[in-house]
């Protein structure tokens, strides 16, 4: 059985203005509203907000003045038949945030992430979603002795419990990944998230987002690892895009460095019914810093388009073939079946 009717998301990041760590911005910024309507054009029909691209200056805000501005953002997602895929706390922009969020050795810098994860919370009900993405970008330590990593879980753990009490109906999809802004991560994959779930006061609202490259980045194959959480009902997100081996965080364009691993990453999602409870095919891709400002979207559009090449792929798959090479355990032939497929040979 497979999924034919995936939904689409993507975030306001995802068009940017190519600054890296080691130059400056290179292209001029988007209006969030222009981003909007050309995703809807595109072919999304989610987006996946920060809680600061729901609500800009959130920090200045009084949580009252949050919630009405968050109204408005659904009255305009509304008008433009979009729907909010998640809200994701940003917690490593602020000076609050340079050791860290819900493990900071700073108790004053713990309360301001568990703060912005509640405003998140308050967001994502205003924009109709049950999901908050935690992204945990500088939970873990940039020098290993800095924080010990017994206490870090459990700070990490306090605050998930603290998020589950604020909200009953909220769900928390951590997206994990090895290193990058910091060296070390707490949580550095699925298998990690999965297994600090278990450990919350409900694991039945803890679940996982997979992103490709920080797969990739873990030295592990993301199709596997969307498996995994399929097998345990917890794959709650994904951000499709690749990532060139084991370099700084690429988040290019799907399927554009590895296209057997694009094509089993689909073929997993299609197989196991993703997305038949409302999950979205969320991608999370960067365009290069050498592009003009008027292919801004090139890397989604391209993206999206490799995503449904996959899928066409996927359903030309002919999975009797396969099983009788199985069988005969002749794996060369489904090798070389599986090379003319993604060839247009077959
Ligand atoms: C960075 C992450 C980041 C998150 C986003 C949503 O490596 O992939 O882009 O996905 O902030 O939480
Ligand atoms: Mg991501």
């Amino acid at each position: 059985m497979t999924t034919t009717n995936f939904k689409y998301s993507v975030g306001p990041w995802n068009v940017h203005e190519g600054a890296d760590a080691f130059g400056p911005e290179v292209r001029s910024s988007i209006p969030v509203d222009a981003k909007l309507r050309k995703f809807k054009e595109i072919g999304f029909t989610g987006v996946q907000f920060h809680d600061d691209d729901a609500v800009p200056d959130i920090n200045d805000l009084s949580e009252d003045a949050i919630k009405v501005r968050a109204r408005e953002l659904k009255q305009e997602l509304d008008g433009l038949g979009l729907e909010a895929e998640f809200v994701a706390p940003r917690l490593w922009l602020d000076d609050r945030t340079i050791d860290g969020g819900f493990t900071s050795n700073s108790a004053e810098d713990r309360e301001f992430a568990i703060w912005r994860a509640k405003r998140s919370i308050d967001i994502a009900k205003e924009l109709g979603t049950d999901r908050l993405v935690l992204w945990l970008a500088r939970e873990g330590t940039l020098c290993a002795e800095s924080k010990d990593p017994v206490l870090g879980l459990q700070r990490l753990r306090e605050a998930a419990n603290e998020i589950l009490a604020y909200d009953p109906t909220i769900r928390i999809l951590i997206e994990p990944k090895p290193n990058e802004p910091i060296d070390r991560s707490f949580v550095p994959t699925v298998g990690h998230v999965l297994g600090f779930a278990a450990g919350t006061n409900d694991p039945n609202r803890v679940g996982a987002l997979l992103e490709s490259a920080h797969a990739v980045l873990a030295g592990l194959e993301p199709s596997l690892e969307l498996g995994f959480c399929l097998s345990q009902g917890k794959l709650w997100g994904v951000h499709l895009n690749d990532q060139n081996g084991l370099r700084y965080d690429q988040d290019k364009s799907f399927g554009v460095e590895n296209l057997r691993s694009a094509f089993n990453q689909v073929k997993v999602l299609m197989d196991n019914g993703y997305g038949k409870n409302g999950e979205y095919v969320g991608l999370d891709v960067k365009a290069m810093r050498t592009q003009s400002i008027e292919s801004s979207y090139a890397h989604l559009e391209n993206s999206l388009k490799m995503v449904r090449l996959m899928e066409a792929k996927v359903r030309k798959f002919n999975t009797e073939l396969v099983d009788r090479y199985r069988a005969a355990r002749d794996y060369e032939a489904i090798e070389m079946y599986v090379m003319e497929l993604l060839l247009g040979e077959q």
